[in-house]
């Protein structure tokens, strides 16, 4: 039976976040021990553990289906491939920044600067939007360190918490790019390979969706339902049970995690009690 074979990191800072969204999709997959693929159980599905790096180009040649990459890695690669589904973690920036005591007021700085970065790619098209001619040196790894050792006047680098940036004496100053992993796909997928890619998407974006909304429960005298249901849509519409009371309903519904709060605040005002408010798992709607 053919299967889809799908490229993932095989250790480093996409590893945990991969697997954990492939296990709540039902898919368990563990790599570790040099192991190169792995094959998933109840799914047509055979998982190759790779490089970062080398994820773009596999996906390109047709070597793995799909592939689990960050943003910035699939940009600077610059391979033919299609983006599928941006997967929401390891979230993380491509900034410029500079020493700490630098007298930075805007871009116009890196004017006949040098520039040490590992994404060249990103970086001169950045620089060539902005129309700043600066000289970049390609580095491939601990770039945080070239300007302490005179190699550069600025860097181009990953940035999430910062903190790497401060203890090497570095201030942010510029975003490049916003990145976060996403789902690839090879360009000349066969049907079956369409078919099975559209039946994992369908599984990512169940548990997407439920990782995005909450379930809540709660009670409420019947006359201030309709008041109630204003603030609360719901997928179709809120389901109403009596309760053992009379005169009152416990009431059910789903609300997104973005407005969350404002909501809550909201059914509070409108006479809502014992609120309750539960992770969904999966939402297929
Ligand atoms: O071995 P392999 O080639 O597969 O992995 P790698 O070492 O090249 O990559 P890895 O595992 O470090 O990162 C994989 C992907 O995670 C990156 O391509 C990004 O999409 C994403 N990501 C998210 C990050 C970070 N956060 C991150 N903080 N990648 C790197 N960093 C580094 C950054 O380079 C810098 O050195 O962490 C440091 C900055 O972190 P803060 O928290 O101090 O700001
Ligand atoms: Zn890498």
């Amino acid at each position: 039976m053919e299967k889809l074979k799908l490229a993932i990191q095989k250790s480093g800072r996409l590893y945990e976040g991969t697997v954990n969204l492939l296990a709540n999709c039902g898919l368990n997959v563990s790599g570790g021990n040099g192991k190169l693929i792995s094959t998933v159980q109840h799914f047509p599905m055979e998982v190759l553990f790779l490089r970062d790096d080398d994820i773009p180009q596999y996906v390109q040649d047709g070597v793995a289906d799909v592939g689990i990459v960050g943003e910035n890695v699939l940009v600077e690669a610059d391979k033919e491939v299609e983006i599928c589904e941006k997967l929401g973690f390891s979230a993380c920036r491509l900034s410029l920044a500079v020493p700490r005591n630098t007298n930075y007021k805007d871009l116009k700085w890196f004017n006949g600067k040098h520039i040490a970065t590992s994404y060249p790619r990103l970086l001169s098209k950045f620089l060539m939007e902005n129309k700043i001619d600066a000289q970049i040196h390609e580095i491939s790894g601990s770039v945080e360190i070239a300007t302490g050792i005179g190699l550069a006047d600025g860097i181009c680098d990953i940035v999430s918490t910062g903190s790497t940036l401060l203890m090497n004496g570095l201030k942010e100053v510029e975003t490049v790019f916003r990145s976060e992993a996403v789902l690839i796909s090879n360009k000349t997928l066969t049907p079956l390979k369409i078919d099975l890619l559209n039946k994992f998407r369908f599984r990512l974006n169940a548990v997407k969706k439920a990782s995005s909304n909450k379930y809540v429960l709660l009670n409420a005298p019947n006359e201030r339902l309709e008041d109630i249901f204003s603030v609360l849509p719901g997928i179709k519409s809120p389901t109403v049970l009596p309760l053992a009371i009379a005169g009152w309903s416990s009431v059910h519904s789903v609300i997104s995690e973005v407005d969350f709060w404002e909501v809550i605040d909201r059914l509070k005002e409108k006479g809502a009690q014992g609120i309750l408010i539960v992770p969904i798992e999966k939402m297929v709607v």
